[in-house]
């Protein structure tokens, strides 16, 4: 991992290698945080964060569901994510806030364990590659089943639902693909490790209702832009043979962006290229996230 400056710790800047935690951090050992991942773009007016405040958001809601109370109001975390990406110095980034159940009493119950509060940043490329962005990847429908609603609420980006998509990548790379499709517990697609899932078939645009997904924000981006430019996009129940029998498919994600799926299970999706479709509704989302598309610069926190 590439080193950058400072990492902010509990309203801290502190340097890089002195954020530590003690190894019997309570979510060290049973999963109990919370994370977000968020971009910041370069633009023409210098470095932008896309949709910080809707991140932000799902951050308080993911600790909601996991009974966590975050010691901060969002305002603060919102100033916490700007000061440590200028303090880094960066123009583009990744960042990472994490919520989690800190050092107190070991056992399941979490209760006399503090939350502690995390933001980091660092330089983070294409997520599976710039090839991957310009001519797909290769993705496998996964032995394992994404996590049921009543056992682990995908809903919530919580650390412990990790598990499930790590076991589903490190399978799908075993096997010689770059990406996992997880079901959901009744058969039907859910979405990828880290991404929803996006297919087109006969210029209509299809996704995985908001059941057993995390509710991705780059998903939303692209629901709204594709309606935007007049196309419909239907939220429904899918499954493998319709992924399959598609035209395009495609990834979304803040660290995936809009990565195109060029096959699935040995089968090529339309032409086994990036899809007409999904290559408009890229160079869309990408000039929006710089900034190049007056209409959306509300998403947009700009450091200067
Ligand atoms: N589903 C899952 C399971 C998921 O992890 C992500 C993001 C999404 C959907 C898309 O959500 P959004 O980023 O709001 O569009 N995965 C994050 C973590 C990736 C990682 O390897 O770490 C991300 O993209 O930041």
């Amino acid at each position: 991992m590439q080193e950058l400056e400072k990492i902010w710790m509990n309203g801290e800047l502190v340097p890089w290698k002195e954020a530590k935690i003690h190894v019997l951090t309570h979510a060290l050992h049973y999963g109990t945080a919370v994370f977000e991942g968020i971009r910041c773009y370069k633009t023409n007016t210098g470095p932008a964060v896309f949709r910080l405040k809707d991140h932000l958001k799902r951050l308080y809601d993911s600790a909601h569901i996991v009974r966590m109370t975050i010691p901060y109001p969002p305002e603060e975390l919102e100033k916490g994510v700007i000061d440590i990406i200028k303090a880094n110095g960066v123009e583009e980034c990744y960042i990472r806030p994490i919520v989690f159940r800190g050092y107190g009493e070991m056992g399941v119950d979490p209760s006399s364990c503090g939350v502690d509060c995390v933001i980091a940043v660092w330089c983070w490329g294409a997520y599976m590659g710039e090839k991957g962005i310009k001519e797909g990847v290769r993705a496998k429908i996964s032995s394992y089943t994404r996590t049921y609603i009543n056992s682990g609420s995908p809903r919530a980006k919580s650390s412990a639902n990790y598990l499930n998509s790590s076991l589903a990548k490190i399978e799908a790379k075993d096997l010689g693909y770059d990406e996992a499709i997880l079901l959901d517990i009744n058969g039907f697609i859910s979405e990828g490790s880290g991404e929803n899932v996006f297919y087109v078939k006969d210029g209509v645009i299809f996704t995985p209702h908001p059941y057993s997904i995390l509710l991705g924000i780059t998903r939303d981006t692209v629901i709204k832009i594709a309606r935007k430019l007049g196309m419909e996009v239907k939220e429904t129940l899918c499954t493998r043979d319709d992924l399959y029998l598609a035209d395009e498919a495609f990834f979304t994600g803040t660290a995936a962006e809009i990565t195109p799926i060029a096959e699935v299970d040995g089968r090529k999706i339309g032409t086994g290229k990036r899809g007409e479709i999904t290559h408009l509704l890229q160079e869309v989302f990408f000039r929006v996230v710089r900034g190049e598309e007056p209409d959306y610069e509300s998403w947009l926190t700009k450091l200067r």
